[in-house]
């Protein structure tokens, strides 16, 4: 059974996370990939060009509030279970306009469950007991930390964005599904991702592409919000060995042990461009950096107990934030052919999150 390769549905596989999801997996030769995506404006299929043409991998157009196109891709690929990553993520937004995180990662993840539990639920019995329903949700769900602790898996929900807010209650739909039909679901929390792929409206890649600009930096507040930072390939390892090894009805948190404040990430890049992309007659970065006006609801800070994911598992994050800060700017500095259609199209860097 050990060459067995599952067939997996990836939900959210054009996004950041998603992508990284898929190159591991069909990269690596561990799953059959069916990735599942409406392709909002936060979905790159430049992404995934390295496994486009695999045979284990497919792609397939499809809304995940579209509780019938779902259905038709359980049909048609009988898989062995799904990691669910599909929502709408950035924050900002959710404070512009939250209808589309109430219907994407709410009513979409109702659907998804609604069709892998029908699904699940007319496999063989040979097949039953192994299906697996993976949803990956964030650590902003306990809300803000103090000074001092950590998220524990055991931690209260507290959500405090519409985006937050909108995951929390995609947590609680899996874990009724669990306890009510005994539907295999197991959920992960994780701290903020960086790395290669990822989207310039959030931090990291923002300030990159704005030192690239000489644009203003900009800092929410006074920089001194306090985020946990994972590579974003940690991740995709981690949410592989949760759904093939991890308890159904468990939750497994999953984070850097990477505490950084905002101003300390921005400097760090700002110095990595003064040591590859340096401009002597502009001056250093730093000179860049602009303090803004806070994000309402700003949570001050996160922090994630791994312990659990650590001991149980074994998995343990290879990239402290030194080694994965350095790759993501020398990565973004390489491929100005996979931003720029971004920066001249969907996105080009304005401020987001404002709106009341
Ligand atoms: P992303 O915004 O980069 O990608 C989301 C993907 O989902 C996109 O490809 C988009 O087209 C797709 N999508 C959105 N709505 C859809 C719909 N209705 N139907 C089908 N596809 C749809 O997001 P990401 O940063 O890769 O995050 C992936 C998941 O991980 C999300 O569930 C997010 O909440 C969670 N998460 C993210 C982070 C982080 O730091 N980025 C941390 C913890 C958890
Ligand atoms: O221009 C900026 N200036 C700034 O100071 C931006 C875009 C952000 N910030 C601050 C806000 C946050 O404290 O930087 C921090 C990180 O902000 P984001 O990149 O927007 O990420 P965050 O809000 O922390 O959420 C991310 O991690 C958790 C993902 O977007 C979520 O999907 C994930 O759940």
């Amino acid at each position: 059974m050990s060459d067995f390769k599952p067939t997996v549905i990836v939900t959210g596989g054009a996004g950041f996370i998603g992508s990284a999801l898929c190159r591991y997996l069909v990269g690596g030769g561990l799953a059959k990939v069916i990735n599942v995506d409406k392709l909002t404006y936060a979905a790159n299929l430049a992404s995934l060009g390295s496994i486009e043409d695999s045979p284990d991998y497919a792609f397939r157009q499809v809304d995940i509030c579209d509780g019938a196109g779902v259905r038709g891709v359980f049909e048609e690929f009988a898989p062995d279970g799904v990691m669910h990553l599909a929502a709408e993520s950035h924050v900002d937004r959710s404070i512009d306009g939250a209808a589309e995180f109430v219907e994407t990662n709410l009513l979409g993840t109702f659907q998804m469950l609604e069709a892998a539990r029908g699904y699940w639920q007319g496999l063989e019995d040979g097949r039953k007991p192994g299906f697996r329903f993976l949803h990956v949700s964030t650590d902003e769900v306990y809300g803000s930390l103090g000074a001092d602790g950590l998220f524990a898996e055991t931690t209260a929900y507290d959500p405090s964005s519409p985006y937050s807010a909108s995951k929390a209650g995609s947590d609680h739909l899996v874990t009724a599904w669990h306890r009510t039909y005994g539907f295999p679901a197991v959920i992960s929390n994780c701290s903020n991702n960086y790395g290669p792929f990822h989207f310039p409206e959030k931090l990291i890649p923002l300030m990159i592409l704005n030192c690239l600009r000489h644009r203003p930096l900009p800092v929410y507040g006074k920089g001194d919000n306090v985020r946990d930072w994972l590579y974003v390939d940690d991740h995709a390892k981690a949410l592989w060995l949760i759904w093939s090894k991890g308890r159904p009805g468990e939750k497994y948190n999953v984070g850097g042990r990477n505490e950084r404040t905002n101003i300390e990430v921005v400097r760090r890049v700002c110095q990595l461009m003064d040591r590859y992309a340096p401009d002597p007659p502009a001056g250093g970065h730093e000179r860049l950096i602009t303090y803004v006006t806070d994000r309402p609801g700003h949570d001050a800070r996160y922090a994630i107990d791994a312990t659990k994911l650590e001991t149980e598992l074994g998995w343990k994050a290879e990239e402290d934030f030194d080694t994965g800060i350095e790759k993501t700017v020398r990565w973004y500095l390489e491929n100005q052919d996979w931003w720029q259609p971004i920066l001249d199209g969907s996105y080009a860097g304005e401020r987001l999150g404002l709106k009341s």
